[in-house]
């Protein structure tokens, strides 16, 4: 029997996480409609953006376009996850340090990557590890690993599933409807905590973070992203559609060519649980860590487009401002090579690019960021974890550490998007 191709599982999956949000945070709902609205002003008001995403392949992936993410308790959760995704055509692309942030984690993100891939579907999950070594109290880090080494956070179906999907190659439709249906279970809400109160209470003293991790029977989906063409216009009309977003928007200011990524969030749920106790009697409590968050997508940045816009995100300068010597000009971030751009058009002799470009001959089109920020991440962390800044971590980023983990490298983000960039000049150059 033929095997249903990774791309479309992936699809399937993506819909039926966002039909199981969208039922257990109606907020989330509420945002996609505005979404959508948004966008389908935005490309009525801009037939040429219109065009270059129709010619990018990015307009009919637009309205399914979303990401979550999860926090994982172990390593080998973490490991088992990267076979899960990998079912689903998603591999770990980036490494990204939150304890400099005051987050005890570290993540990456499970995409696809090739260029088709991502056009069929893009969907993506920004992965954390807890970093246990980093709760203080030895007695309470030994009972959290404890307590993690004891839950199983794939059912036994879906696992049957991965490992069938590992030794055929793939699965057939009836094991891949399975499959999407089993792997939803990972991350369902669980209302029922494993854990006592007490331990709860220890968890979050330590972290509001730890005690989401520790406290219940596997990762929650913690929030679905859609993705919008003006952010300003969706922060702003989400207190007219009931959604409180948080005060600011993380990344780049406002600019006639975004670059890379703009997010912003609404506050997380107040939710009831329930712990067990020792009677018998269930234990009623709250918890917070599910929440809504929009975003949107700009240019992939060069390794020296990156390098500018960290180091003037880093500068001493406040205000959106400080931003200036980032040039607000498609044709300035190419010829500077600043970002990365996919050209098409009919092929051309061994050309002056900047030339054939300007011509007309060619079209240069930006190519979309699809990964995330660190320092954007660590802040919507904060405004959902409902935390004022709080210090570093005294601990280093540790990348060795995380890949050992996955049982994997984490992807070089920039080498993918300077291959897709390589494979469109090799089409339109004879
Ligand atoms: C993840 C927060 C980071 C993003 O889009 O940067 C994130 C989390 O709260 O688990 O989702
Ligand atoms: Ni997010």
């Amino acid at each position: 029997m033929a095997f249903v191709a990774a791309d479309a599982i992936r699809a399937r999956f993506s819909g039926a996480m966002s039909e199981m949000y969208r039922l257990e945070v109606p907020q989330y709902g509420a945002l996609l409609e505005l979404v959508d609205d948004v966008n389908h002003a935005v490309l009525a008001a801009d037939p040429a953006l219109a065009e270059a995403m129709r010619r990018n392949g990015e307009i009919a992936r637009l309205a399914s376009e979303r990401h979550g993410a999860i926090r994982l308790g172990t390593a080998s959760e973490l490991a088992l996850m990267r076979r899960a995704f990998a079912v689903m055509g998603m591999y770990p692309v980036g490494y990204y340090d939150l304890a400099a942030a005051g987050v005890p984690v570290h993540s990456t993100a499970f995409r696809p990557i090739d260029p088709a891939a991502l056009q069929a579907n893009p969907f993506r999950v920004f992965t954390s590890l807890l970093r246990l070594e980093l709760i203080e109290d030895p007695r309470l880090r030994a009972e959290a690993s404890a307590i993690l080494d004891a839950r199983r956070i794939v059912t036994p179906g879906a696992l049957a599933l991965i490992g069938q999907a590992e030794r055929d190659g793939g699965l057939d439709e009836a094991a891949a409807t399975d499959f999407v249906a089993e792997l939803l279970e990972t991350f369902r809400w669980h209302a029922e905590a494993t854990v006592s109160p007490e331990t709860y209470g220890h968890l979050h003293d330590a972290h509001r973070l730890i005690a989401d991790v520790v406290s219940f029977k596997g990762p929650h989906i913690n929030h679905l992203t859609p993705r919008t063409l003006d952010i300003d216009a969706v922060q702003a009309a989400m207190p007219a559609r009931g959604i409180l977003p948080k005060e600011s928007i993380e990344g780049p200011p406002r600019r006639r060519c975004p670059v890379l990524l703009r997010q912003t969030s609404f506050k997380a749920l107040d939710e009831r649980i329930i712990f067990p106790s020792a009677s018998g009697e269930p234990v009623p409590g709250r918890h917070s860590a599910r929440f809504g968050e929009v975003e949107q997508r700009g240019a992939a940045l060069t390794r020296k487009g990156r390098a500018l816009y960290d180091r003037l995100l880093a500068s001493a300068r406040n205000g959106d401002d400080r931003f200036a010597e980032l040039p607000d000009d498609w044709s300035a971030l190419r010829e500077r090579g600043l970002a990365f751009f996919r050209y098409s058009g009919r092929p051309v002799a061994q050309v002056d690019l900047a030339a054939a470009v300007g011509a007309g001959d060619l079209s240069a089109d930006p190519i979309v960021y699809e990964d995330f920020l660190p320092v954007s991440a660590a802040g919507i962390f904060r405004s959902n974890l409902g935390e004022e800044a709080r210090g570093a971590y005294g601990a280093q980023a540790n990348r060795a550490a995380f890949e050992a983990a996955l049982g994997a490298p984490a992807l070089d983000e920039i080498l993918l998007y300077e291959a897709m960039e390589k494979r469109s000049l090799i089409a339109v150059t004879r």
